[in-house]
């Protein structure tokens, strides 16, 4: 690691998102969301754990950016709460939860951390999905204009935009699985959901661009490593199925303008494929500045049967694990820095999460978490190569800065670099968080 330099105009930064964080969910006249709904409802969530609380990074921003300032990040991305801006979705927008990100802006930029916002990390409000939520073609309208709403309100401060964040998890588990809000679980909801949300973002960037604000905009999907789990015929037709299912259908309407035609051919055997309009495909095609990649984890592909609409079973395999029981493979992320160069565009990328969950221990007020440094040495590692073969990654952004609601897992999962007591709320450095300061601070150095 020590040998490794990074381009000098390189981003440093950590990752959270608006539910798994801020709490507070009552303050403020923000509304309520589709995960106030399914949090609260027992069952739904290990130790029915809820974000009515979470870090209470709502209450306690200010202390918390002092730990990214003392941390030297250069960057932070977290997400916004639509309903704090439009309790119910449009119509009457609320002073006060457009102030806290006024104030949150302010003193992140005060403190020289570049701001990141997310337009949309899940956290749909309640009354949109009782319009039907994404399923509703209305919604890539409510979308834009709260997109619109935000770009006028802090595109004077803030130039680097993201749209969605996963919608391949928000359609797959809230509406397919339904281990997610809103919790559905019905395969042609789901992927019409993934249309709407790959349009809604399409509509966002067009008011981003017609705004005239200076800066740059994109989408962060989450992308799975798959790879055969034996050189068969099958496994390896499994592993493109796959791969068409959680990546490409995502990746290809963006830089194709066209859905792959394979998924889409399944997808219209089972009746299921979306109800897409003329022009939508044109809309969403080049609708980015710079593509968000969250990496972590690879899964071995088998063909089965008997397993659902897709026939494949993934898992993962080959240890090391982390608390999620994620497969550790640095390499799947090389293998999609230079793949989305090579098959789509060579086109910015940030490296908007990457991070591991283990079972950390707090012991004289620190965590002993090698296992994550040597996680994110690796991963920093396979991102330098994809540099130096001449990908444009722009910035690294760990998840997470802090332990939070990990959604289905509640607060059994710990992915923070900062360990948090949940009872008294107090801030702990893991030992990853001094390592990654010092390994930020040693890039400054090397680039000055
Ligand atoms: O916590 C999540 C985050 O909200 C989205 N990406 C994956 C993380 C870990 O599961």
């Amino acid at each position: 690691m020590a040998n490794i330099i990074f381009p000098s105009n390189f981003l440093w930064g950590a990752a959270t998102a608006a539910y798994q964080i801020e709490g507070a969910v009552n303050s403020g006249g923000r509304g309520a969301s589709i995960w106030d709904t399914f949090s609260n409802t027992p069952g739904k969530i290990d130790n029915n754990d809820t974000g009515d609380v979470a870090c209470d990074h709502y209450n306690r921003y200010i202390s918390d950016i002092e730990h990214m300032k003392a941390l030297g990040l250069q960057s932070y991305r977290t997400s916004i709460a639509w309903s704090r801006i439009f309790p119910e979705g449009k119509g009457q927008v609320n002073q006060a939860g457009l102030d806290f990100y006024d104030r949150l802006t302010d003193k992140l930029l005060e403190a020289s951390i570049k701001p990141v916002y997310t337009l949309f990390h899940w956290d749909l409000p309640q009354k949109l999905q009782d319009l039907g939520g994404f399923n509703n073609r209305d919604l890539i309208y409510y979308f834009r204009d709260y997109a619109q709403l935000m770009f006028e309100k802090l595109g004077d401060r803030v130039n680097l935009w993201i749209t969605h964040n996963e919608p391949a998890v928000y359609s797959h588990n809230g509406h397919i699985w339904g281990n997610h809000a809103p919790g559905i679980a019905d395969w042609k909801t789901g992927i019409q959901v993934s249309h709407h949300l790959l349009l809604s973002h399409a509509l966002a960037v067009e008011a981003f661009r017609q705004s005239g604000k200076p800066g740059d905009i994109g989408i962060t999907l989450n992308l799975t490593y798959f790879e055969p789990a034996s050189d068969t015929p099958a496994d390896q037709a499994a592993t493109i199925r796959q791969d068409g299912f959680g990546n490409r259908w995502f990746l290809d309407p963006l830089f194709k303008g066209a859905y792959p035609a394979d998924i889409l051919a399944l997808y219209e055997s089972h009746n299921i494929a979306p109800d897409v309009m003329a022009d939508d495909l044109a809309r969403i095609k080049n609708s980015l500045d710079f593509l968000g990649i969250n990496y972590y984890f690879r899964f071995a592909v088998s063909h089965k049967e008997n397993d659902g609409l897709l026939k494949t079973y993934a898992r993962a395999v080959v240890g090391p694990f982390t608390a999620m029981g994620w497969e550790i493979n640095p390499y799947g992320l090389y293998h999609f820095l230079t793949r989305i160069k090579s098959e789509y565009a060579n086109i910015p990328i940030y490296i908007t999460e990457n991070g591991a969950a283990f079972d950390d221990v707090l012991v004289n007020n620190t965590v002993q978490d090698d296992r994550r440094i040597d996680y994110l040495e690796k991963h920093f590692a396979a991102t330098a190569q994809a540099i130096a073969e001449g990908v444009d990654v722009r910035g690294y952004y760990v998840w997470s800065l802090l332990d939070n609601f990990e959604w289905s897992f509640g607060y059994s999962k710990r992915f923070g670099i900062i360990y948090v007591d949940y009872e008294t709320q107090q801030r702990y450095w893991k030992q990853s968080a001094y390592w990654y300061r010092d390994f930020i601070t040693a890039q400054k150095n090397k680039s000055s």
